[in-house]
């Protein structure tokens, strides 16, 4: 069985710098004339040190609250996080996406059960941007959780990452260091399975699972094409619905003529018929997944510290696009002078590219804020 709370890690050959980093990190990424230097911590109040204190004893309600803070998008959680992140990395992150009412939260509800009978403490995230306010999905999910609200072993909080400036992937992987820190053994993500968190799912996870049925329309639309280039594991869940058996030979064929594949050097992806409601396959699945942990452990672990890489590299570039926008808007003036310069740039009384130069200059050639 593969060790999980080895050096955990992550990420994935991905379009990653050339994608994420504008033209104006690269000064700062590249030839940056200053010395690196990490910012001191900001003044923090007793309480907020706390908060991180709390949570590395597995303090539920405290775990709860910091996670509550970086969805709201409250940058204080930044100290938290600091003190936080050593105490990360130890965790195996499975990501389950697929489009809403595959079977997503039965299945890892499911995978739950397995998980704690083997003696693992599970950590879930379960993110759904699409409804901040009625809980929508993530309402059914937790009613379906139930079962596991009094297990200690096991906490759920759901996202909708109301107010996070670099977006998604830059929450969940936040309130991922959180349950890691807390002691989860394993951290679950479940995405609502709509947009663009559908497939970014792969940066933040170590093994990816996506989810279809069988019969969602003609051929293999059942599944999107991005999502056929970041699945470890394939699971045809309601295989007791007709055509089950043609949508997994269809998906195996699939993979095996793609050739976009940003998997695991190593890995054949597997697919997996199941039923989450009866059990059925959920054995296989939960094999699976060690499997491919093992995988990534293997030898003396290179792949997952290749997939921690990219990764944090990920994580590192978004941080620093969130702040360096933040402290240019705050250079410019704020929300209403950027409004200004829209419309100055609207109206041809300046350009983009001028604006974006200057404001540039003034960051990280000028004095401290
Ligand atoms: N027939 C059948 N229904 C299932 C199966 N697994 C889940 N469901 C049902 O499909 C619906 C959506 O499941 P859910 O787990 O909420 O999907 P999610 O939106 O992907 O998280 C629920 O009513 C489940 O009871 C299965 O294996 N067979
Ligand atoms: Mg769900």
């Amino acid at each position: 069985m593969p060790v999980i709370g080895g050096w955990a890690t992550a990420g994935r050959p991905y379009t990653t710098l050339a994608v994420l980093a504008p033209w104006w990190l690269i000064p700062v990424l590249g030839c940056g004339h200053r010395p690196h230097r990490v910012p001191r911590d900001p003044a923090v109040p007793e309480r907020k040190q706390l908060l991180a204190e709390k949570v590395l004893k597995g303090d539920v309600r405290a775990t709860a609250r910091l996670i509550r803070k970086i969805d709201d998008g409250d940058r204080q959680v930044f100290s938290d996080l600091r003190k936080l992140y050593p105490h990360s990395g130890r965790s195996h992150i499975v990501g389950f996406t697929g489009a809403p009412g595959v079977g997503k939260s039965t299945l890892v509800d499911q995978m739950v059960s397995k998980f704690r009978q083997n003696g693992k403490t599970v950590g879930i995230l379960a993110i759904d941007p699409t409804s901040p306010f009625t809980g929508g999905a993530i309402l059914g999910d937790r009613v379906r959780m139930q079962k596991h609200s009094t297990d200690n072993g096991v906490f759920i909080r759901s996202m909708a990452t109301r107010g996070a400036f670099g977006g998604l992937t830059r929450s969940t992987d936040d309130a991922i260091v959180v349950l890691e820190a807390m002691g989860k053994n394993v951290v679950i993500v479940e995405t609502v399975g709509v947009g663009q968190d559908e497939v970014e799912i792969v940066h933040s996870a170590h093994t990816t699972i996506v989810v279809t049925v069988p019969g969602m329309g003609d051929d293999i639309q059942a599944i999107k094409a991005g999502l056929m280039e970041i699945g470890d594991l394939f699971v045809v869940n309601k295989s007791d619905r007709q055509g089950a058996a043609k949508t997994i030979r269809e998906l195996e064929f699939m993979l095996h003529m793609s050739d976009k594949r940003s998997g695991v050097e190593g890995w054949t992806p597997r697919v997996i018929a199941a039923e989450a409601m009866t059990g059925k396959g959920v054995d296989e699945l939960y094999e699976a997944i060690l499997e491919h942990r093992a995988h990534l452990e293997a030898g003396d672990g290179e792949r997952l510290k290749a997939l921690q890489a990219i990764r944090v590299t990920n994580q590192l570039l978004d941080l620093l696009r969130e702040n360096l926008v933040q402290s240019a808007l705050k250079r410019l003036g704020g929300r209403e002078s950027l409004k200004q310069v829209v419309r100055d740039i609207v109206e041809k009384r300046t350009d983009p590219y001028g604006v974006c130069f200057e404001l540039t200059e003034k960051l990280l050639g000028g004095g401290p804020d």
